[in-house]
């Protein structure tokens, strides 16, 4: 069936671009069965308030467990996947996309604030496998941004989402390595040509030099990436 993904976050007007483009099509051809949820619909005092001072002290404001708590017991199961976006998360990676694409119910809890009351996490993870991911080493005002990039991400690992299946599997990190340099018409563009072996029609010698550019491109760009067996020593 579908997967299944519900958002949580008092952004939910944030969430409208995901009506259009790739994803967009992959839910009116009901391959992503998509909820975007306002976590102000869970408060429950007069003022709607999703956020209090932090015990201990301290700068900011955190986000309140009871609203938290209704709004993921909504939706939860035994067989969600709960993923809080944060900066003390794992680092996203494209590996990991591939492991959520295969999950049946992805539930997003996007905090603000300086983050959300620790027992949120902890009671969602007695119930649920939960996940804390990061987009990578810098400071969102959010979760939304990076629930973005995970939905997108995910989404279009979804068999049938993206057209030609080939084309995900030739792309940056997919094989470990960046991608290559990719050329189209004109041959020849404000002076610069393109590199003469891609116009020759040899097949071998065209996949040669495109993995030789990948190794050196994350060589010089990404060289933490580069396989033991593809480090050389200068
Ligand atoms: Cl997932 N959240 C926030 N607030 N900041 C981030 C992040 C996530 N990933 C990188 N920076």
């Amino acid at each position: 069936g579908p997967v299944r993904v519900d958002i949580f976050t008092i952004f939910p007007e944030f969430f409208s671009v995901l009506d259009v483009s790739l994803l967009g099509k992959a839910r009116t051809s009901g391959l992503l069965d998509l909820g975007v949820h306002d976590l102000r619909g869970f408060a429950t005092d007069r003022h709607r308030s999703v956020d209090d001072t932090p015990y201990g002290g301290g700068a900011g404001m955190v986000m309140k467990p009871e609203p938290w708590g209704q709004a993921l017991d909504s939706v939860v199961t035994p067989a969600s996947t709960v993923i809080f976006p944060s900066p003390a998360g794992e680092v996203f990676t494209q590996r990991r996309a591939r492991d959520l694409s295969t999950r049946e119910h992805l539930v997003f809890a996007c905090g603000r604030y300086e983050g959300i009351d620790q027992r949120v996490i902890d009671d969602a993870a007695s119930r649920a496998e939960v996940i804390e991911l990061s987009l990578g080493d810098y400071v969102l005002n959010g979760g939304e941004v990076a629930t973005m990039a995970v939905v997108e991400a995910v989404g279009r690992l979804i068999p049938g989402v993206v057209g030609n299946p080939e084309s995900l599997t030739e792309e940056s990190h997919e094989d470990g390595l960046l991608e290559y340099p990719s050329y189209t018409k004109p041959a020849e563009w404000r002076g610069r040509e393109v590199p003469p072996i891609l116009l020759s029609g040899h097949h071998a010698q065209i996949a040669a030099w495109r993995r030789e550019q990948q190794i050196e491109r994350t060589r010089r760009v990404r060289p933490e990436l580069l396989p033991e067996e593809l480090r050389e020593v200068d």
